[in-house]
């Protein structure tokens, strides 16, 4: 099967989740590597490939996607490998669940408002970074609630909402804010040791 390019760098949380997708599953691909931040803009043909102008952007033997959970799914059923999605429509919907909750509550309180807002703004705005740790403090109230028993998310299948998560809380545990808040969450903290000794989460 040909080899299938992901668009866009390393520093992005949406980017590591699409390789992981791709580690995983043991997909050789190709990092074109976009800076959607440069100070010369974003280039007329990525626009092409992404018109809302994040990354990343995938193409596969002339199939073009954005929106990382669409290219997940389908890196997940286009190519052999474990299978990262549960069959039952239960464990699904949950896995899309938390997949969505994460996209709409989790990663701008997270990575923006508390760590990004922290590490690189001068002063940063305190209350952005009060409101996003009181945000997150209910995402991970609630994705606790929503763990099922056992090593992953979902039990004993690592599944695209683990891959979507760890690197969503790894940018927040960047900052000693965000740190202090997980310890409070023995029951995800055994979680996090055990994603981020998987050998997808170093890039690479
Ligand atoms: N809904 C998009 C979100 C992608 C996204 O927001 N990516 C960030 C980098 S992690 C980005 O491109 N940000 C550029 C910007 O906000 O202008 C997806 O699931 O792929």
């Amino acid at each position: 099967m040909a080899r299938p390019t992901l668009y866009g760098s390393d520093y992005s949380v949406y980017v590591r989740i699409a390789r992981m997708a791709l580690r995983e599953k043991g997909v050789d691909y190709e990092l074109v590597p976009l800076d959607i931040f440069a100070a010369e803009g974003i280039p007329a043909w990525y626009l092409e490939l992404h018109p809302f102008g994040r990354i990343p952007a995938f193409e596969h033997d002339g199939f073009r996607l954005f929106e990382t959970v669409a290219i997940a799914r389908y890196v997940d059923e286009a190519f052999d490998g474990p299978a990262l999605q549960p069959v039952d429509a239960r464990g699904c919907a949950r896995m899309t669940q938390i997949i969505g909750m994460l996209d709409a509550y989790g990663y701008r309180a997270m990575v923006w408002d508390v760590a990004v807002e922290r590490l690189e703004k001068t002063p940063p705005d305190e209350a952005l970074i009060a409101g996003g740790l009181a945000q997150a403090e209910t995402m991970l109230k609630v994705l606790t609630s929503l763990k099922a028993k056992g090593p992953w998310l979902l039990s004993e299948q690592l599944t695209l909402a683990d891959l979507h998560a760890a690197p969503i809380i790894a940018y927040f545990l960047k900052v000693a804010e965000g740190q202090k808040l997980f310890a409070r969450f023995p029951d995800l903290q055994d979680w996090w040791d055990r994603i981020a000794k998987r050998a997808s989460f170093s890039n690479g």
